[in-house]
């Protein structure tokens, strides 16, 4: 123990968690596991003693406001301050967005953050909580960080934390703890100015106070104080153009996925003879999106190809693209603009680390995932906010609506329809016999026909970064079919119940094939294919999915 002035360094001695390797992004669990005594500090100082020559630098800290988050920023503050970093930034309430948290980890010169956030994942007493660790670029740690955290986590023996009172985090200022300066600040401002600076917000102010209708749903989670702050004050939409704004620690009982399952509130809204002529959702932590023009759905896909092809009408990005990203489960779509623009075209895992060395590099300046995630070289995240001001910055240029828009791009481009389906809550080793299997079967597959029609190639992805050579295998199963349609099969990296089997399907038509067939029925002999090829009813003892997206 070290004793200076009124505080104290304690040093608690603790056993290992063995289960604390973070996933795709970062440490996710149910909240009851985080409460066990110790849990929280072991994670945080897994951390810490992963890293190096953060003495006296910046640490960022916020969260999404569920369940939880304020105890355990107290708990990163006081460990902060008793491991030796000089500073640390917190969002005033424990409030950062994690496209906000990247940002003032790139504006502020920290070292690091840790953000606070199962992101869509439920909140509350019986439902998820998270801690994920971003470098200094902003963006989440890579996978020698991660793999050096878990193994960390694995022989952890003691942590250091300052006893002291708890800081006042809804106050804004500056105070000491320790040694270490705590500095409160507004998680909005900041934040909203970048926007106003990549955006034309003048045009999408007149757009607005022309007539035109929006509705964001916030989905109770941490995107209501910015989508006020953007969209209604800077904007001039008005009052009730956000919905669900208020940050609540279990978001209403909600799921916070901005998908067509649980923005159902939004979708329905959007599907009505009345309806806005935008609609767009967030999730848990604002940086996933969900965009619906009037009667007008946008796959996560589709809506990385449009951006992608009229970025260059926002002030942001009138130089163009210097290449876009796209992880290998999203659709082709973007390859497509890519090829057309002549800019690169990146295909990564699974997982916004992976883009970060791309945009580092000044590789790629888009990118986007089918998970609902779509961002820029502006902050190492995706951004939710972001991609739906990029979409009202183009509907204010373009003068067309959305499913106008979409109509043009498909005639351009042909369309990639896609579905994702979700197997959820799935026993672990069934999902990993599924797996293997699959895996075993992938010599035998080519030249092979089903419902799906012939299989060209079949293989496990493997990603070489072009920016440092490091490989990442076994991201996911593809079967690729002499047509170029796809069918992908790879286990979720971020549920907290047994394993999730994503199963994502895509058909390519070329802008002369028939565009406007439903999702459902242009895909259901894929669907077949899917479900017969890894037999998902015989190891999951599931005959449908639980989410189709
Ligand atoms: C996280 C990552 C995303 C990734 C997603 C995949 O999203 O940040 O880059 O696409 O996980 O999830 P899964 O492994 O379940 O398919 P988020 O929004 O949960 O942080």
């Amino acid at each position: 123990m070290q004793f200076r002035g009124f505080w104290v360094i304690q040093t608690v001695s603790t056993t290992p968690f063995n289960d604390q390797k973070p996933g795709t992004s970062g440490l996710r669990k149910k909240v009851r596991i985080f409460q066990q005594p110790h849990y929280a500090e072991n994670f945080v100082q897994s951390v810490f003693d992963s890293l190096e020559d953060f003495a006296g630098q910046t640490l960022v800290v916020g969260g999404d406001g569920r369940y939880l988050n304020r105890e355990v920023i107290q708990i990163v503050i006081k460990m902060a301050a008793a491991n030796g970093f000089g500073r640390v930034i917190v969002g005033q309430g424990g409030i950062l967005s994690t496209p906000a948290a990247s940002h003032l980890i790139r504006s502020a010169g920290a070292f690091g953050g840790l953000v606070l956030s199962a992101s869509h994942n439920p909140g509350g007493p019986d439902e998820d909580f998270g801690i994920k660790y971003n470098i200094g670029n902003g963006g989440p740690a890579p996978e020698k960080v991660t793999d050096a955290i878990a193994a960390r986590s694995l022989v952890i023996d003691s942590y250091k934390i300052l006893e002291a009172a708890d800081v006042d985090i809804d106050l804004i200022g500056t105070s000491q703890l320790g040694a270490m300066t705590v500095e409160v600040v507004d998680p909005v401002t900041a934040y909203a100015d970048l926007m106003e600076s990549l955006f034309d917000f003048a045009a999408i102010r007149a757009q607005i106070a022309g007539g035109f209708t929006l509705a964001f749903d916030s989905m109770s989670a941490v995107t209501g104080p910015y989508a006020a702050e953007i969209f209604e004050r800077r904007l001039g939409a008005p009052a009730g153009t956000v919905m669900n704004g208020t940050p609540l620690p279990d978001f209403g009982h909600h799921h916070p996925d901005p998908n067509l399952v649980h923005a159902k509130q939004l979708y329905d809204r959007m599907m009505a003879a009345d309806a806005p002529d935008f609609g767009a959702a967030s999730d848990g932590d604002g940086d996933r999106n969900l965009i619906i023009g009037r009667h007008s759905y946008v796959t996560p896909s589709d809506s990385l190809a449009v951006l992608a092809a009229n970025a260059h009408l926002a002030p942001g990005y009138k130089a163009g693209l210097k290449g876009i990203a796209r992880s290998m489960p999203t659709s082709g779509a973007a390859d497509r603009v890519a090829e057309k623009l002549g800019a690169p075209l990146y295909e990564t895992p699974t997982g916004w680390k992976f883009f970060g060395n791309l945009l580092d590099a000044g590789m790629a300046t888009i990118c986007g995932e089918e998970s609902a995630g779509t961002g820029s070289d502006h902050v190492r995240e995706k951004d939710g906010i972001w991609a739906v001001l990029l979409w009202l910055n183009i509907l204010a240029v373009r003068q067309q609506s959305v499913a106008a828009i979409m109509a043009d791009h498909w005639a351009t481009y042909g369309r990639n329809y896609y579905a994702r389906h979700d197997y959820e809550a799935i026993a672990k080793d069934k999902a990993d016999a599924l797996m293997a299997a699959l895996r075993g079967a992938l010599a035998t597959l080519p030249g092979t026909g089903n419902s799906g029609g012939t299989v060209k190639s079949a293989d496990d992805f493997a990603y070489t970064d072009p920016t440092d050579q490091s490989v990442s295998r076994n991201q996911g199963v593809r079967i690729l079919f002499e047509d170029g349609s796809r069918v992908v099969f790879r286990l979720s990296g971020t549920g907290t119940e047994g394993a999730t089997l994503r199963v994502y399907i895509e058909r390519y038509v070329g802008p002369d094939g028939d565009l406007g067939l439903e999702t459902g029925d242009a895909l259901a002999p894929l669907i077949a294919a899917a479900q017969d090829v890894a037999d998902i009813a015989g190891y999951t003892g599931m005959d449908k999915p639980s989410v189709i997206t």
